[in-house]
């Protein structure tokens, strides 16, 4: 049976390695491949837990303020408790710095990581001759679509036009709004356990108001685009492609969500709720239903566990059936999607299309659901901070102790966990989005979300061009927006240069 590989997967953000077995044009198999090795959770520990977040910030430089952000809430819980609250508006800064980040990382994916499949390819599989792009290059043609080709109204030009017009004014903005939070961007450097160390005046506030106001009107434009225009033009004229692409990349329809941003006004009820959906089956989240296997991955054996009780990741390269760096974590022993879909879905703020209750257009669309979401509430964030009053708990200490944080990164569901021993960091984990998306195979032999979401993928054999057509299982991958960088999250912690085949074999 005919073996894909597709290597590199990601555009930017780690280095991904997707493998199809294909019958019949079809995808019956798939593998999902993490190619890196990192090892932030290791680097932190015996030291004084207060560098965890700023050294874990640099886990990614993507979304690199929420692990700084999660990491923060793991070292209160330890020190303060569970119910612990910085001064409100430390949680009201805190969220506003998150709403941008979303805003910002959205506009990424549709810039970068999974806009071109679509401006590049036709919607229905088949790609446009001569706008084809070499992996990781850019675009070299400017050539529109052939009107034969079923590439609908996206083409080249129009996808540049959205770049310069939209997204990168976009994220401009949302950097520099940021920044009158974060101090600079990436890797703000304001917030800490107890508080942020940032009083914003009112003319911050007012100037940070006026960028993310033109950030939430040029959303709106978008998603009123797409819901006004688009969406009922695939439906009315396109029903075959509203077929297709709603019936790939499906996925194994559990989600998970811990919930993010406590808002100080509603007596710190979580903007977006936490919840996990199982077998179409609600439950509210249980940390200790958690478990990380590594059965598939090369760690040892013993590396995987609770993530309160697992040791620090041991790498075992080579280790025998074992095919990634990524751990598969399951919640009651099932692989669960995180993401916007996932934290639409559990909040009832998405109704998908696909009669399957998930699908390839689903995701993208989800996504831009937040994204407005995030637009329109952050005007009134910041509005609720008020000039002059504390942000930084006083009474806040370091002391023994172990706490979780959980928090909503862009791709999903992030937990990190700390144990502090006679001042120092003596544990820590971090289970990450992309680890959860992207896992491999687990001790049951389930696949892990984008491993399923792959299978059933049409994926024809181009006779033209001598190879299969993968444009659809790309699509697939990158609707779930995949970090690697995120997912291993580990360097040697000897400070060693660490060099391994990126193509191993494979089982
Ligand atoms: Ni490197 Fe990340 C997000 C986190 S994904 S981008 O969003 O945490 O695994
Ligand atoms: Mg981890």
């Amino acid at each position: 049976m005919p073996e894909v590989v597709i290597d590199p997967m990601s555009r930017i953000e780690g280095h991904m390695a997707i493998k199809l077995m294909v019958e019949d044009g079809q995808v019956v198999d798939a593998w999902s491949m993490g190619m890196l090795w990192r090892g932030l959770e290791r680097v932190v520990l015996n030291r004084d837990p207060r560098d965890a977040p700023i050294i874990l910030s640099r886990i990614c430089g993507v979304c690199h303020g929420v692990h700084r952000q999660t990491s923060i809430l793991a070292i209160e819980h330890a020190c303060m408790g569970e119910d612990y609250h910085p001064p409100d508006n430390a949680i009201r800064i805190r969220n506003i710095i998150e709403g941008i980040q979303e805003i910002w990382d959205h506009a990424a994916h549709l810039t970068v990581l999974a806009g071109p499949d679509y401006a590049v390819y036709g919607l229905a599989g088949k790609y446009c001759p001569g706008l084809r792009q070499p992996p990781w290059a850019p675009p070299t043609s400017t050539e529109t679509a052939t009107s034969s080709a079923p590439c609908l109204e996206i083409d080249i030009n129009r996808y540049y036009s959205l770049l310069h017009n939209v997204i990168l004014p976009v994220q401009k903005l949302c950097h520099e709004a940021m920044a009158i939070f974060g101090g600079k961007v990436p890797h703000h450097m304001t917030a800490l356990p107890g508080g942020v160390t940032v009083t914003p005046s009112p003319a911050d506030l007012a100037l940070a108001y006026a960028k993310m106001r033109e950030v939430k009107n040029i959303i709106e434009e978008v998603y009123n685009y797409v819901w006004g225009t688009f969406v009922p033009h695939l439906l009315d004229e396109h029903p075959d492609v509203v077929e297709a692409i709603t019936n790939i990349g499906v996925g194994v329809k559990n989600f998970l969500a811990y919930g993010v941003c406590p808002v100080p006004e509603n007596n710190y009820a979580k903007f977006l709720d936490g919840g996990v959906i199982i077998n179409g089956d609600r439950y509210s989240i249980d940390l200790n239903e958690i478990e990380e296997q590594v059965k598939y991955s090369w760690y040892t054996d013993s590396s995987g566990g609770k993530p309160s009780q697992e040791p620090p990741p041991e790498p075992y390269y080579g280790k025998s059936g074992a095919y990634s760096w990524i751990k598969a974590p399951r919640y009651m022993g099932e692989p669960c999607e995180v993401g916007p879909l996932a934290r639409m879905l559990v909040n009832n703020k998405y109704t998908p299309i696909s009669n399957q209750g998930a699908s390839l257009l689903d995701r993208v669309l989800a996504r831009l659901e937040e994204a407005k979401l995030y637009a329109e509430n952050i005007l009134d964030w910041i509005l609720s901070v008020k000039p002059g009053q504390p942000v930084y708990d006083t009474d806040f200490e370091l002391r023994d102790g172990e706490g979780f944080g959980t928090w909503e990164p862009p791709r999903g569901a992030l937990l990190h966990y700390i144990r502090i021993r006679d001042g120092k960091t003596a544990a820590y984990q971090c289970v990450v989005p992309t680890t959860w998306n992207a896992s491999p195979r687990d001790v049951n032999g389930k696949k892990g979300p984008i491993e399923t979401a792959l299978i059933g993928t049409p994926v024809p054999y181009d006779e033209e061009a001598g190879h299969y057509d993968v444009i659809n299982a790309v699509r697939i991958v990158r609707s779930f927006d995949p970090c690697l960088a995120c997912a291993i999250h580990l360097i040697t912690p000897k400070g060693e240069a660490l060099r391994v085949p990126v193509t191993p074999l494979l089982p």
